[in-house]
């Protein structure tokens, strides 16, 4: 005997499936985001920092800081049982910037961490989304000791449109980092809604 589809229970979910990138400057949190909630073992792409990296790679505030991302971080979460987020985390030195185009290739949207101790680091990351029209969302990592600004503050500093979300965070907890996802995901949808509307009218 055939079975109908209603019969067998309900059909099963095809999750949409979506690319976040986590971005940002050098030791901001990027990996550590990451391993937060993925729930499969994050691939991990960490070279140890080196005597010879040393005049280039400014771990002030981030002195515990032995290993660094040399192509990216991968890591995936269901948000909902339909729908599930790849994420790939950037390398955050300048010298591997060539992989930033590769791995923006067909992104949602993206999730820019700074660290309010050197906010100039992610300048360079803000202009890069700015510049690709990629919605993209600030995600403020508290380290413990660097000052608490208000979200105000760190729109102000960094020149933001105001329609760009600034969110406190701890890139170390997982509801924190899904609210972070969650947020960045609405944004781009309501992003992309409005700019198909400009588009068709
Ligand atoms: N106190 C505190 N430490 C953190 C937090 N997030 C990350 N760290 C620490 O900061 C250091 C840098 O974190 P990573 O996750 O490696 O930073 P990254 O942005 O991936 O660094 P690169 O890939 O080298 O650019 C690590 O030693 C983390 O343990 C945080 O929210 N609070
Ligand atoms: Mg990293």
């Amino acid at each position: 005997m055939i079975f109908g589809r209603s019969e067998r229970g309900k059909p099963p979910v095809e999750p949409v499936t979506l690319k976040i990138l986590v971005a940002g400057g050098f030791g901001v949190g990027k990996t550590t985001f990451v391993g937060a909630v993925s729930e499969i073992r994050p691939l991990r792409t960490e070279e140890l920092l080196t005597e010879a990296g040393r005049p280039v790679d400014d771990t002030r505030g981030v002195e515990s800081k032995r290993t660094t991302t040399v192509a990216m971080d991968f890591g995936r979460i269901t948000l909902r049982e339909d729908l599930v987020l790849y994420l790939f985390g950037t390398p955050g030195q300048e010298r591997f910037w060539f992989m930033w185009d590769e791995l923006s290739e067909g992104a949602l949207g993206a999730v820019v961490l700074v660290d309010t101790r050197r906010l100039e680091d992610c300048f360079a990351a803000v202009d890069y989304f700015e510049r690709r029209s990629i919605p993209f969302l600030v995600g403020v990592n508290c380290f413990e000791g660097a000052a608490r600004y208000p979200e105000e503050a760190v729109r102000q500093a960094l020149d933001l449109d105001e329609d760009v979300p600034v969110v406190l965070c701890d890139a170390r907890d997982k509801q924190s980092v899904k609210d972070v996802l969650v947020g960045v995901v609405q944004h781009a949808m309501a992003y992309s809604a409005r700019h198909r509307q400009s588009v068709t009218t």
